[in-house]
């Protein structure tokens, strides 16, 4: 459930927000950015695939030794749907894409997500200084702690803390230094103390946000 990266192998270190298939938005904006695929690594905050044009190409930077991602709730619809042979959840919100595929590229696709099984539902990442802690949606506890037990339906969907937020009652997460979480598509980055959401709306024509952490 929780995967640990240790930043001091790596010269840069990236966030990216939920890319839902915008594969060539982000090789232009790493590109712009001059990300070394062999000294920076990228970490995806969930959110790989569905409703954009390359769910595919998403999926298979999950081959790359520079990308890391946590698991989001598409890519657990996903799953779920393939696991269950019960697609309706998923093709509702944004798998369609899996149903206009060819069959051959259905195998694939089935392959990779498959794979997802071994998506973390947590990434901590350490740096020089500071702790950092990526989830889907949310971290649903006041305190942080390595291999601590979640609700982790809530870790992939909820939508209750950044409603909080917004509504003038903030809520505090200690443990670790900062926490970052995609899922709530939203005009710019917001930021509530050590709790930041950096889902942009890539897909619904707004920036993809990438945050530097190294
Ligand atoms: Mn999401």
């Amino acid at each position: 459930m929780y995967q640990r990266i240790d930043g001091t192998h790596y010269q840069h270190i990236w966030l990216t927000g939920d890319l839902h298939g915008c594969y060539e938005l982000l090789l232009t904006r790493l590109k712009a950015l001059k990300f070394n695929p062999y000294k920076d690594v990228l970490i995806s905050v969930g959110d790989l695939i569905d409703r954009g044009p390359d769910s595919l190409k998403c999926l298979e930077l999950l081959d790359e030794r520079w990308f890391f991602a946590i698991r989001g709730n598409h890519e657990q619809m996903a799953m779920d749907a393939l696991d269950h042979q019960e697609p309706t959840l998923w093709t509702l919100n944004g798998g369609d894409w899996f149903e206009h595929s060819s069959a051959r590229e259905r195998d694939v696709v089935i392959k990779r997500l498959s794979e997802c099984h071994a998506l973390p539902f947590v990434i901590e990442i350490a740096t020089a200084d500071k702790t950092h802690v990526v989830a889907h949606a949310d971290y649903p506890a006041a305190h942080y702690g390595w291999q601590q037990v979640l609700d982790w339906h809530r870790v992939l969907w909820d939508r209750q803390r950044l409603s909080d937020h917004l509504a003038g009652h903030h809520t505090i997460i200690d443990g670790a230094d900062d926490f970052w979480f995609g899922h709530t598509p939203l005009k710019h980055r917001y930021d509530a103390g050590n709790q930041h959401y950096i889902d942009t709306g890539a897909v619904f024509g707004g920036e993809l946000t990438l945050v530097q952490l190294q």
